[in-house]
């Protein structure tokens, strides 16, 4: 069959409604001694660790969740990109400036791709790195505490997609643009999009020993949408690949418009060679303003600072960096092997897989073969560089993972099918289906040129009848396979937080590890931090009222505030003498407008609370934390506005 767009929508529309319609289908190959198999393979008993941590976006949710795997157990949900209740991220005044960007405060964002950082192309564990598609930011989460400690905002980028990939010695995560913008904004026709419009593709580089990052360069690409990428490796580490569709240029009903040309193209982009062009003067500064959040370990806050100039890239004035890879058909994975030698190009309106060689392209460059060009960027033949094709049979593929022992493994959409193949060959080795319609899917280390073969999550769309119902809205669904055989094993279905998109996972024993357990006290460096309880007070300065407090089970110190009136701006800053692992304390008080406070031990946290009411007001400790946590509360009284009542505070009086 021809693919047209117009049958493959038909073909869409007919293989979603068989999904639909096969609710009372399940798949029911796993029974008896299989699912037996299957279920002693996931049992982690009680009290045991699972063998693998697995970060999964949270896609809309703005943040991070962690499993394990192979129980499908979650530990954590991560705060990134959006408020977040559990712990006060966002909302208390140490964490608001992580949320800070151009556009103001913006509490939310849509996180698509987790990547672990790499040394010499192996996991390392010391961080993993975001995206924020909707207001474009990348945040850098530490591994050893589990949260985020930096967030830049990418400008000239709108819906940061093809983000955020990492190279194989961290020296860049990478941010590309899906939606071309002017650049510089401005108040045009959207009409003139085609020629006019720039996709920005942004290198931030990373310091080896922070972790601390810089946005060093942004190549302005043609108006293209830029939809994924992947850093090359081994013999293709100083490259990297984006896919692009709309190639078209369309800027309305992009469903038929972008879809009119039979291949789009994967860019090829030599950053190594771009890197050496800046250090040598090269590119061209451009006013600008975005933030950058940076998160302080020691003193336990966040800062913002407004960035004022972007260096920007001319692709077509470093010749030999940047070229087109041909690839049909409105692609959207783009991955790479863990040898650095395929390029694979998922087109997601195509039946086939294409298979691009590194080799072939240095050498179709050499040679310069070209076929044509593109806003001055040269296209090589498709010919030239493609390895081979997956004739799969499956239909709109998606994404491709590894498993290091050379096979690959893709998901296709509108199929709903995990496909298993062979690298080198081409062959199709195993197709399982998947319960329903499959985004991407992740094997541990799966960017990296050492994947850990084991497992596979594969990340479902659709969740319909896999769990009781729960009313209109359903948690997202992921299913758990066995790739250690030839064959593939469906093991597990859990529930996932907001939408996954990808997921990075890495072998327990490099992470747990690494994990803190408390902040030290002595190493407070917060200037409202108290380190004795002597010190906790109350001082006032206008409206504005500073109370010190310390807390541990199960009091704080002070309990017994007077002399608040109403119209004051009370900053609670507490500290967290605790020094044991695992002994959290809350702070809520009434008709606070944010949320409570979660202190981890040794460290300090601010609410602000603006009492409107005259009256004797309860706080108390939000997190069961003694047998006397219920024991755990204060009152603070709030007088008129005239009051001349002294401001005092006690414990035990
Ligand atoms: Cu959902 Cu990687 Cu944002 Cu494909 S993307 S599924
Ligand atoms: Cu402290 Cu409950």
């Amino acid at each position: 069959m021809k693919l047209t767009i117009s049958n493959l929508l038909v073909t869409l529309a007919v293989v979603s409604g068989i999904s639909a319609g096969c609710n009372n289908n399940k798949s029911s190959g796993n029974r008896g001694a299989l699912a037996s198999s299957a279920a002693e393979k996931v049992y982690v008993a009680p009290g045991e660790h699972d063998e693998f941590y697995a970060f999964f976006s949270g896609g809309y949710s703005g943040n991070l969740t962690v499993y394990g795997l192979p129980s499908g157990r979650m530990f954590k949900e991560i705060p990134v990109f959006s408020q977040f209740p559990t712990n006060g991220y966002g909302y208390s005044e140490e964490t608001k400036a992580m949320l800070n960007t151009s556009h103001g405060f913006i509490p939310w964002d849509d996180l698509h791709h987790p990547d672990i950082s790499q040394t010499n192309g192996k996991l390392d564990g010391r961080w993993i790195f975001v995206n924020g598609n909707n207001t474009p930011r990348i945040a850098r989460i530490d591994l050893s505490t589990f949260e985020t400690e930096e967030i830049i905002e990418i400008p000239n980028s709108a819906g940061n997609h093809s983000s955020s990939f990492i190279t194989e010695n961290t020296e860049y995560v990478v941010a590309g643009t899906r939606f071309s913008v002017p650049v510089p904004q401005q108040d045009i026709s959207i009409s003139e999009y085609k020629g006019n419009f720039k996709g920005a593709l942004s290198f931030i580089s990373v310091a080896p020993e922070t972790g601390k990052m810089d946005l060093k360069f942004q190549i302005m690409m043609p108006g293209f949408d830029y939809d994924l990428s992947h850093p090359g490796r081994g013999k293709s580490h100083g490259w990297f690949f984006f896919t692009t569709y709309n190639t078209e240029e369309a800027n309305t009903l992009l469903e038929v418009n972008a879809s009119q040309n039979d291949k789009d193209f994967i860019a090829a982009i030599n950053w190594k060679k771009i890197e050496a062009y800046v250090n040598e003067g090269g590119g061209t500064k451009m006013p600008a303003s975005y933030a950058h959040n940076e998160y302080d370990d020691s003193t336990h806050s966040a800062t913002t600072t407004v960035k004022k100039e972007v260096l920007t890239i001319d692709p077509t004035e470093v010749p030999g960096a940047v070229f087109f890879l041909p690839t049909p058909k409105s692609p959207h994975g783009c991955d790479v092997d863990p040898t650095g030698q395929y390029i694979i190009g998922n087109g997601k309106l195509s039946a086939d897989l294409t298979i691009h060689s590194f080799d072939k392209m240095i050498a179709a460059i050499e040679a310069e073969k070209f076929d044509g060009e593109a806003y001055g960027i040269p296209i090589l033949n498709f010919e030239d560089v493609l390895a081979g094709q997956v004739k799969s049979g499956g239909l709109g593929p998606l994404h491709t993972e590894f498993d290091g022992k050379g096979n690959a493994y893709t998901t296709f959409f509108i199929s709903s099918e995990l496909v298993k193949w062979n690298v080198e060959t081409r062959e199709v080795i195993d197709r399982q289906p998947n319960y329903y319609s499959v985004g991407h899917v992740m094997i541990p280390g799966g960017n990296s040129a050492a994947p850990f073969g084991k497992y596979a999550v594969a990340m479902n769309k659709i969740t319909k009848d896999r769990y009781l119902p729960t009313g209109p809205e359903l948690e997202h669904s992921a299913q758990l396979f066995d790739i250690s055989g030839d064959k593939m094993q469906l093991l597990l279905d859990f529930p996932t937080h907001g939408e996954p998109h990808y997921a990075a996972g890495i072998p327990a024993e490099i992470l747990a590890p690494r994990s803190k357990k408390i902040y030290k006290l002595e190493d407070n460096k917060h200037e409202f931090a108290i380190l004795s309880s002597e010190d906790s007070r109350v001082e006032r300065q206008g409206n504005e009222v500073h109370v010190y407090m310390s807390m541990i089970r199960s009091h704080f110190t002070p309990d017994n505030i007077e002399g608040i009136k109403v119209g004051d701006k009370v900053y609670f800053h507490i500290t967290n003498h605790e020094q044991d692992f695992d002994v959290p304390h809350g702070f809520a008080v009434i008709g606070a407008n944010n949320a409570e406070l979660l202190i981890m031990p040794g460290q300090t946290r601010t609410l602000v609370w603006e009492p409107k009411q005259v009256g004797v007001w309860p706080f108390y400790c939000t997190d069961f934390c003694s047998a006397l946590h219920q024991e755990m509360q204060g009152y603070i009284r709030v007088s008129p506005k005239d009051s001349d009542i002294r401001l005092q505070w006690s414990l035990g009086e």
